[in-house]
């Protein structure tokens, strides 16, 4: 399904006065201190977060997965409803796929596609934690840390693959995520699993092409509950330095035990030029892979408060991977992505209102108070205005899940595509 921009334009019409309102107000009372709206508009409408092919339809638990209806069955149909979010919000620009649940079939006419819809392919993500039809190893006692070298050169191999596969679709990077880990305490030995880890992920980096990238994804637990190999950002960090210059840590917000303090994370991996990027979403409890910026907004901004001030400071951090990573139980995963997009362009744009001069001398005088009042300030400021007009500014909608459903989107999708469609992923 494609909108048209003609049909763009006729939504915009409706709600443009009220937005030039808005935002005029916004940028006068900006410009008077001393803030380059124009600045902030361009980087906001440049930031371009990857869509994960895996969340395109409705996602579930064990305890059971409810249908959404029209949900895409292929990575064609994947790709097409990409391209109605990227219409919508202009900010959904790249596709992050999950192999083999999207091994292209026709590359060139997979590339066309993504192409007619200007979206570009990010991270390609490997699969060691599934074992697949008529597979010789089995990953049930992990892979790349796996006590068999069998194992382990199955699982290295299926990574080098799917670079093979990024390649051909013009991807530059790789995320190794690995549930590889132990239930129950005396079942591993840590030292041999991590060493396996570290010695595998080498091989993979040394695969490599020049100009990629691996990012190693940690995680505390889940689906193992003792133990997990790569549980924490200073497993990755240490593993990223052994494997060497194309290895990154990437901060799954999701992944992390409670309370813990990411921005501090985010600051350290980016002092260090190992942060790689980032799988937003967010959580109550634990890997909940709800909508982005749900639970903890705050949060959220104080990450991107830290990330403004690294991409100012740290130059030797490489450019940085936004890709979303959640699960849709309840809600149109259309509609939930596109939230989730507000959320992380809402935090962007509040963090991009910090005066970072001002915040760092105050916190040279430990002037504690005034720290607090100029994060705070930006924080509680209603950047929304500013997030339409870069929408409008790239051909966007001014409210993106208004249009969709003055569109019926869904229900067109059901037509064509049927109730029980289901869609390949979590
Ligand atoms: C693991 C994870 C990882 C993906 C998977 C879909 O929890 O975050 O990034 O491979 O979700
Ligand atoms: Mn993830």
């Amino acid at each position: 399904m494609k909108i048209s921009k003609d049909q763009l334009q006729d939504h915009n019409k409706k709600g443009i006065n009220q937005h030039k309102e808005s935002f005029d107000f916004l940028a006068s009372s900006l410009s008077k201190n001393g803030i380059q709206v124009d600045e902030i508009i361009t980087k906001l409408a440049d930031f371009q977060v990857a869509i994960p092919s895996w969340a395109l339809g409705a996602g579930g638990t064990r305890f059971g997965r409810f249908s959404y209806g029209g949900e895409p069955s292929t990575l064609e149909e994947k790709i097409d409803d990409i391209g109605v979010i990227h219409s919508l919000t202009q900010t959904a620009g790249a596709i992050s796929l999950h192999i083999p649940w999207d091994i292209p079939k026709d590359y060139n006419a997979i590339k066309e596609l993504a192409h007619s819809h200007n979206i570009v392919f990010d991270a390609v993500n490997s699969n060691t934690f599934q074992d697949q039809k008529n597979a010789k190893e089995s990953y049930k006692f992990g892979s790349l840390a796996n006590v068999s070298k069998a194992v382990r050169d199955q699982a290295i191999e299926h990574n080098n693959d799917v670079v093979d596969i990024g390649e051909k679709l013009g991807s530059k990077s790789i995320t190794v995520w690995l549930a590889d880990g132990s239930c129950f305490p005396g079942q591993n030995n840590f030292q041999t699993a991590l060493q396996n880890t570290q010695d595998s992920l080498k091989e993979i980096h040394t695969h490599l092409p020049n100009d990629w990238k691996m990012f190693i994804e940690y995680k505390p637990y889940e689906p193992n509950f003792y133990s997990t190999v790569i549980q924490d950002w200073g497993t990755s960090f240490m593993l990223a330095n052994a494997c060497g210059e194309k290895a990154f840590s990437l901060v799954d917000l999701g992944h992390h035990l409670p309370n813990t303090n990411i921005e501090q994370i985010v600051s350290t991996l980016m002092l260090k030029g190992k942060l790689g990027g980032f799988h937003f979403n967010d959580s109550k409890y634990g890997d909940d892979d709800i909508t982005v910026g749900c639970i903890k907004p705050y949060a959220l901004f104080l990450i991107f408060n830290e990330l403004v001030y690294g991409m100012e400071n740290n130059k030797n951090n490489p450019d940085l991977a936004w890709m979303i990573d959640a699960s849709h139980n309840v809600k149109d995963p259309l509609e939930d992505l596109m939230q989730s997009l507000e959320a992380i362009q809402d935090a962007y744009a509040k963090a991009l209102l910090v005066d970072q001069k001002l915040l760092k001398a105050a916190q040279q005088d430990n002037d504690v108070v005034k720290c607090q009042e100029i994060i705070q300030n930006a924080y509680r400021t209603d950047v929304r205005p500013l997030l339409q007009q870069a929408r409008l500014a790239r051909g966007g909608a001014i409210n993106p899940i208004e249009m969709y459903r003055m569109l019926d989107v869904r229900g067109k999708l059901i037509q064509k595509r049927g109730e029980n469609a289901i869609a390949t992923g979590l």
